[in-house]
């Protein structure tokens, strides 16, 4: 029955989404006019950037409500990715490309005298995230709604995302604010009427039967922001649900009344303060780097309180008994940072909703997942008790209790190990004493997993072992991560996606939706006419590039050089290092040539970009290396020809869809058995880029599907990290003995030959000391591999196969895949399709 009115005249004003071109031309003209209230004579390219964005915006909206009214009706069991970062980058291109828009709206724009690819160009990244795992979150985002997944996304709406980084003429990473939301951000839906008042401080009172009464200290408040997620060729349109905190009143009226003004207004200063700025550590919650740790718990807490409150509540609108709740809910824990989540789901079911303790305990475990994103020991959680204490009393002590039981089960299968309890406990002991969220994420879920095979397996074998020896080994699973070919192929190599489509002969959204398809292309490897258009399509992309760094730094780029990239955040176990040592070897040995040896190099242009977090000194004196010796190298007229290098700054999503087609090579160099995943070198390999890597995280994955012979491998294995770590430590040899052409690189750097003779000492000092990260075990095979792709490049249509047949294997590495197997083998949910027709 119609809810009110005269059902016809509604049905006849409510609008579904605009296809012709009339009516977008409209449509964008209508936003001029009105929401941005501009004249068409003065109005500049932002301006018509907005006015396109609010038109496809209500396309947008339209497809989210009636998918949303579509899964409130049928009331799937539904998965909730819960995510500190999301990296998602620019929309209006997705967006378009996924209604299938494109065109049209460029032929409107154009009428109105604007070029659709500028105005892309306008909008601003949103860079709710640091990398590899922010990035990941948004390509499940986008396969979810693509395969009409009930999945929403939870996470924080920062004010200010990831920030600027500028270079300054020396070479040191500057930062500056992102102030992402200064020109209003059409893609998101302020829910002002959702909101929830979350509590901290105050304290705990126990009461009988495990329950208790938290109260006092400070409430603030939760508010929606809804970010539309379209899916590809669907209507499907999903939700990501960003928190933003504001104080619970716009003062405290008591401060007020007592006349202390500063007092009232610190108050509303401090609730809006949690959700202002995200967090620049990658890799690390030591206390060095985090230096408003408190902040830091209360976002993860304010978030994770928001996001169950609203769960909750949604699956209480369904009149079921709580005991059904893990057969309507799951929650995907997006590493360590929503832990939180399960004591504040104990707490909801225990104090709230009077559930016993046990039953409450076998609702939390089904209904949780954890994903491990990394092994490295410093980047795994922990927070002191007395802070946790003071912050979030009662959630400590349903932590405790947690503990308190699980020790006893660990006792009763291995009965008197104190070792072994010590290990597992979830509080660790210590001054203070810590609580291990890896333990209580992995005890209180239902299956934990890594993100790639050998990652997995580490996990299984190092941090979680023993848990995998209490629940045994199937609690503990692999999904290997994946990428969206949509905006990692068809949006940011489009020559390529029409290359692909023409030559498999089938729809564009068939193989984008079935990436396995891709294996079509291997029949035609072999032909010399399709080589011929692979080659120039990454022809034109290196233009493409060295457009952007023309523009960018001013340099112009030999686009007939080979061109080889690392981007990805600065970190030591990444080995950027390598690679610029790599560079310098390089350099010198072009130095030492006759000008008639080097004629015979194989020229090369050689990219870097990625951020170091701004409390990472060594990081960042890597970076100053880098831009130093580019500037001695690229000044060089002896070698200048054959080899140029260049820092891009202020890495993002928009600059890696620039730098990641044009790529005939990508370095993924970590040291073994450290990098989880990476997901970069499946984007680059999509895209017909070959890799030198290690054997390490998904490189092994795309090895296995493309083959060996298609990937340059070098170093050292897994296994022989720890012995010899353990060799540095104990039998140290000095590297002129164990690698004299790094030692010769590491002096001509102290000598000052880069500059500012000294400055490197202290990252030297790390090669030439403990070298933690295997630069010299690894220099000489890394040079080898290096000379092997030199050697591969003479010969350009061998060079193209292997880009060919690299890209055409690649089907394993999309998200849509991995989705899928959390959908199906952790999540238990369904594909619910919404129909043109709304049904
Ligand atoms: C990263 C991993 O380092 C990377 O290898 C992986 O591809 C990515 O997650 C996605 O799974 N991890 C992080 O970004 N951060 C942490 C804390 O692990």
């Amino acid at each position: 029955k119609w809810p009110r009115g005269d059902e016809k005249t509604w049905k006849e004003a409510l609008r579904g989404v605009t296809t012709d071109e009339p009516t977008i031309t409209k449509s964008i003209v209508n936003h001029v006019q009105t929401s941005l209230a501009r004249q068409p004579h003065n109005l500049d390219e932002l301006g018509a950037y907005q006015a396109a964005a609010l038109s496809v915006r209500d396309n947008l909206i339209v497809n989210w409500n009636e998918t949303q009214l579509h899964f409130t009706r049928k009331a799937p069991k539904r998965a909730y990715y819960l995510s500190l970062e999301f990296l998602m980058g620019r929309t209006l291109d997705n967006a378009l490309l996924n209604l299938g828009l494109k065109n049209k709206y460029s032929n409107s724009v154009d009428k109105l005298g604007f070029n659709l690819e500028d105005l892309l160009d306008k909008e601003r990244d949103a860079a709710l995230g640091n990398g590899g795992l922010g990035r990941l979150a948004a390509c499940y985002l986008d396969s979810s709604a693509s395969q009409e997944l009930p999945v929403w996304g939870y996470g924080l709406r920062y004010q200010y995302g990831i920030f600027q980084q500028l270079i300054s003429p020396d070479g040191q990473q500057l930062e500056a604010p992102d102030p992402w939301l200064q020109n209003q951000n059409p893609w998101e839906l302020p829910r002002l009427d959702v909101d929830y008042e979350i509590r901290f401080y105050g304290h705990s009172n126990r009461l009988e039967n495990g329950k208790a009464v938290w109260s006092g200290g400070q409430e603030v408040l939760a508010i929606a922001y809804d970010v539309m997620i379209p899916g590809y060729e669907t209507k499907n349109t999903n939700n990501l649900r960003l928190w933003e905190s504001k104080p619970k009143r716009g003062f405290d009226l008591n401060s007020f009344n007592a006349g202390d003004y500063e007092a009232a207004v610190e108050s509303s200063n401090s609730a809006a303060a949690i959700t202002a700025v995200l967090y620049p550590n990658d890799h690390t919650t030591c206390k060095l780097f985090v230096f408003g740790k408190e902040l830091r718990l209360k976002q993860q807490y304010f978030w994770t309180a928001a996001s169950l409150a609203d769960i909750v509540r949604r699956f209480k609108n369904l009149d079921k008994p709580l005991t059904e709740f893990p057969d309507y809910v799951a929650i995907q824990l997006n590493d360590t940072h929503p832990t939180l989540a399960i004591p504040e789901l104990m707490r909801i079911l225990v104090d709230e909703e009077d559930v016993p303790w046990d039953l409450a305990w076998n609702i939390t475990t089904n209904t949780f997942f954890f994903t491990n994103h990394t092994v490295l020991p410093e980047a795994l959680e922990k927070w002191p008790v007395p802070l946790m204490e003071h912050l979030l009393p009662r959630h400590l002590q349903i932590i405790y209790d947690i503990n308190f039981s699980f020790l006893q089960a660990v006792d009763k299968k291995f009965p008197g190990d104190l070792e072994r309890l010590g290990r597992m406990s979830i509080i660790e002991e210590g001054f203070p004493k810590q609580v291990r969220m890896a333990n209580l994420a992995c005890i209180g879920s239902r299956k934990v997993n890594g993100v790639a095979e050998l990652h997995s397996e580490l996990v299984r074998t190092t941090i979680m072992k023993d848990f995998v020896d209490l629940y045994g080994i199937s609690k503990f699973a692999n999904v290997t991560n994946g990428i969206t070919p949509r905006r990692w192929l068809d949006q940011c190599n489009p020559g390529l996606s029409q290359l692909i489509t023409e030559t498999l002969k089938i729809p564009r959204s068939v193989w984008l939706k079935d990436l396995y398809k891709l294996e079509g292309l291997l029949a035609h490897a072999e032909d010399p006419a399709f080589q011929k258009k692979w080659a120039a399509v990454k022809q034109s992309n290196k233009e493409r590039l060295a457009h952007y760094v023309e523009t960018t730094l001013g340099a112009t780029i030999n686009t007939k050089a080979m061109f080889d990239v690392q981007v990805k955040r600065l970190h030591e176990y990444k080995r950027q290092s390598l690679n610029i040592l790599g560079v310098i070897h390089r350099y010198l040995t072009l130095k030492a040539m006759s000008a008639e040896e080097r004629k015979k190099v194989n020229p090369k242009v050689i990219f870097f970009a990625g951020k170091a977090a701004p409390g990472y000194y060594i990081a960042k004196l890597i970076i100053r290396l880098i831009v130093n010796v580019a500037r001695v190298i690229n000044a060089d007229a002896d070698t200048k020809e054959y080899l140029t290098m260049y820092f891009l700054p202020d890495y993002s999503v928009s600059v890696a869809e620039v730098l990641i087609p044009a790529s005939d090579i990508s370095q993924h160099i970590s040291t073994a058995g450290t990098e989880a995943s990476g997901t970069s070198n499946m984007k680059f390999c999509l895209n017909g880029g070959l890799l030198v890597g290690t054997v390490d995280g998904a490189n092994i994955e795309i090895a296995e599907e493309v083959g060996e012979t298609n990937v340059f491998f070098f170093g050292h294995l897994t296994p022989a990290v720890e012995g010899l770590r353990y060799q540095h430590s104990y039998h140290p040899v000095p590297v002129e003995q164990k690698c004299p052409a790094l030692a010769a690189v590491l002096k001509e750097v102290s000598s000052g030959r880069f500059g500012d003779a000294g400055v490197y000492e202290p990252f030297l000092n790390t090669v030439r000391q403990h070298d933690y990260y295997l630069i010299t075990d690894d220099f000489d095979s890394y040079i080898r591999a290096l000379s092997m792709v030199d050697e591969a490049y003479q010969d350009r249509t061998e060079w193209i196969k292997k880009s060919i047949r690299t890209a055409a294997k690649m089907g394993k590495f999309s998200s849509d895949r991995a989705i899928q197997d959390y959908a199906q083998e952790y999540w238990n949910i369904e594909t619910l399709k919404l129909e043109p027709n709304g049904a």
